[in-house]
């Protein structure tokens, strides 16, 4: 006889971009590209967000923000995510995350969200608007986690702390109420989880930091020669994979590697007796040639506004669905009056 089993419950990975400017090679690598990775496994059901409401810690020009989020959501699909496959939405259309977020924030300690590394950063740099988001920030990351009952969270190793709190947050609830979320997991690409900025690079890339600094996925080929022939090195002339002695030319290997697929070892191997600029020029030609497909859909994409508006909303009414369950869940565990006596 024959045994049915029900299938498999599919897991869930959910990971998030700041629409806060355009985005770099950094998140590119980091991010984007293992999200496309893990798009065909049939083990996953991929959830990406484009994280406006993050977004707002920082202030952010109206306008700008808006055209962001589409841009965004744009280059999602550039970059290869298919929008019948992957949810892919706009946080804020997605009520649940604010929500959670701040249920969240009465399980979450004020201690815990002290030592984020992230915090610290962003308050010396906006010093003039140290705001309570920018405080709460990992916990509203926290909700967009939680609020799917995620598996897998594909991210780049700054994010790796606030990955830690979503976890202790589900953890402690969980001990409370019973089993309501999935502790999460942190997913890392092998190759390039932090590329670094080209002008110092003993900093992450930043598509909030200065143009120079990073190399933009829409930068044209010239822009991306120039900013790599500037990159910041060392004065030794030696090709040698050491990031904290040699972070300028630890980071071009380490772009090289992420885009070629050769490790490090072997390519310094290969650069034996040849100076920075052979290794700088091969990294730009590299860095133009993964480029240019994802620019040329992008920008045929952008122009279709019908279709991109469609996938916006019709990936937030699922995401709202898969949401709400959730929500109904959270709320009759903590005993909130529900709407129907
Ligand atoms: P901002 O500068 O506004 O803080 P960001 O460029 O750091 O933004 P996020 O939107 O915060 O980017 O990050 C989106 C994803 O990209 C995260 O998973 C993050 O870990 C990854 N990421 C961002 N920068 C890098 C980097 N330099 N190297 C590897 N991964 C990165
Ligand atoms: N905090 C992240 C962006 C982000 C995110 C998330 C990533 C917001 N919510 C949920 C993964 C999962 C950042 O600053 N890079």
């Amino acid at each position: 006889m024959t045994e049915i089993t029900a299938p498999a419950k599919k897991k869930i990975i959910f990971s998030g971009i700041q629409p806060s400017g355009i985005l770099t090679l950094g998140n590119y690598i980091g991010a984007l590209r293992n999200w496309v990775k893990l798009q065909d496994d049939p083990e996953y059901d991929c959830i990406y967000c484009v994280v406006d409401l993050h977004a707002l810690t920082v202030r952010q020009n109206p306008a700008e923000l808006r055209r962001r989020c589409v841009e965004t959501l744009a280059l999602f699909i550039a970059c290869g995510l298919d929008p019948e496959k992957n949810i892919m939405y706009c946080q804020s259309h997605v009520s649940g995350h604010s929500e959670l977020g701040w249920l969240l924030g009465c399980f979450t300690y004020m201690g815990e969200l002290q030592r984020m590394t992230q915090f610290k950063d962003k308050s010396a740099k906006h010093a003039d608007n140290i705001n309570a988001g920018l405080f709460t920030y990992p916990v509203l990351m926290a909700a967009d986690i939680l609020l799917y009952g995620t598996d897998l969270v594909p991210i780049g190793a700054d994010q790796k702390q606030h990955l830690e709190i979503a976890r202790d947050i589900a953890l402690r609830f969980n001990n409370i109420y019973g089993d309501v979320f999935t502790v999460p997991e942190a997913y890392m690409g092998k190759a390039g989880a932090r590329i670094m900025s080209i002008t110092d690079p003993t900093r992450k890339m930043s598509k909030s930091d200065e143009p120079n600094s990073y190399i933009a996925i829409l930068d044209k080929p010239e822009d991306i020669r120039r900013k790599l022939k500037r990159a910041v090195t060392d004065s030794d002339g030696i090709i040698r994979y050491d990031r904290e002695n040699k972070p300028g030319v630890s980071n071009l290997l380490d772009i090289l590697a992420a885009i070629t697929g050769e490790d490090t070892d072997a390519l310094v191997a290969r650069f034996e007796g040849k100076g920075y600029g052979v290794l700088k020029d091969e990294v730009a030609e590299a860095v133009i040639a993964e480029l240019a497909p994802v620019q040329e859909r992008y920008y045929k994409i952008l122009a279709d506004k019908p279709f991109l508006e469609k996938v916006m909303q019709q990936n937030a009414e699922r995401a709202g669905k898969m949401a709400f369950k959730m929500m109904s869940k959270v709320h009759k565990k903590l005993g909130l009056a529900p709407y129907k006596l």
